[in-house]
């Protein structure tokens, strides 16, 4: 039976990484006087690095920038630039810049009333995530849930399993008794990995990634007058994700033909 959805946060609940993460590592660039700009395409090529540090590095490196750190060594520089980008990215969530994605709302709501329990799995730090659901859903809508798995907390981000198995650790559910609901390659590897079923509501930057393995692949979760497309997986009822398709794919336990 299904008892709990887990929900990714970058990408899913709403479009974080190019007008939230993006643009505050971008402010945190600036403050410095680097004079790196990190554009939409290059952004999503730098996607492939999951978690904010680790991205910057694998950016330094890349670009072989890691000279700049001097005698502070390049962890100590990393962490003080990604401090800085926090900050510039909970202001940016405190003016009003990100909203959440369409059906996000409509769904946790759902499933609150028909009594499944809700929780986080993102590599994103445990400030963002507080900040996105206090200050970008009309509610502080934090309390929903039971579960905030996130950031540094394990050592291997996704794709890596490890956030996901924490979570469900701290549910006291197995795998089997969730469904996750993912944007990205990587977020479908870790929850896969960790036997969760999962849902995928793509965006921009992962539009054109290979999803296989999701029970489901839509462009969005779909509002009541703002439907949503199925990508790969069954036929839609609705045109759009409740709680009771969820249920219904969760029943079925088996991996969809795309
Ligand atoms: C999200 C990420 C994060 C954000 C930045 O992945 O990779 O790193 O881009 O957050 P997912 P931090 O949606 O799969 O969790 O800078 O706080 O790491
Ligand atoms: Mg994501």
């Amino acid at each position: 039976m299904l008892e709990a959805l887990i929900f990714d946060v970058d990408g899913t609940l709403a479009d974080t990484e190019r007008d939230g993460h993006r643009v505050a590592f971008n402010r945190a660039f600036a403050d410095r006087g680097l004079g790196w700009d990190w554009d939409e395409a290059l952004y999503g090529e730098l996607l492939s690095v999951t978690g904010g540090k680790e991205r910057l590095k694998h950016f330094m490196r890349l670009r072989e920038l890691e000279a700049l750190a001097g005698s502070e060594g390049l962890d100590a520089f990393v962490a003080g630039l990604h401090k800085a980008k926090e900050r510039h990215y909970e202001a940016l969530l405190a003016g009003g810049g990100i909203a959440p994605r369409p059906g996000v709302l409509r769904l946790l709501r759902e499933a609150r009333e028909s009594g499944l329990r809700l929780a986080i799995a993102t590599t994103t730090s445990p400030g963002n995530v507080e900040a996105l659901l206090s200050l970008c859903f009309g509610e502080d809508i934090r309390p929903w849930f039971e579960v905030v798995g996130a950031g540094d907390i394990v050592p291997k981000k996704k794709p890596a399993p490890d956030i996901y198995t924490f979570v469900l650790e701290r549910l006291g559910v197995p795998g089997e008794a969730c469904l996750a609901l993912e944007d990205s390659r990587h977020g479908l590897r870790s929850a896969l990995d960790a036997g969760i079923e999962t849902v995928v509501t793509v965006n921009d930057y992962t539009a054109d990634q290979d999803f296989d393995g999701a029970l489901l692949v839509v462009d969005h979760l779909g509002e009541p007058g703002a439907a949503c497309t199925r990508l790969a997986g069954v036929e839609l009822p609705v045109p759009l994700v409740d709680v009771e398709l969820l249920r219904q794919l969760h029943g079925r336990k088996a991996h969809l033909a795309h």
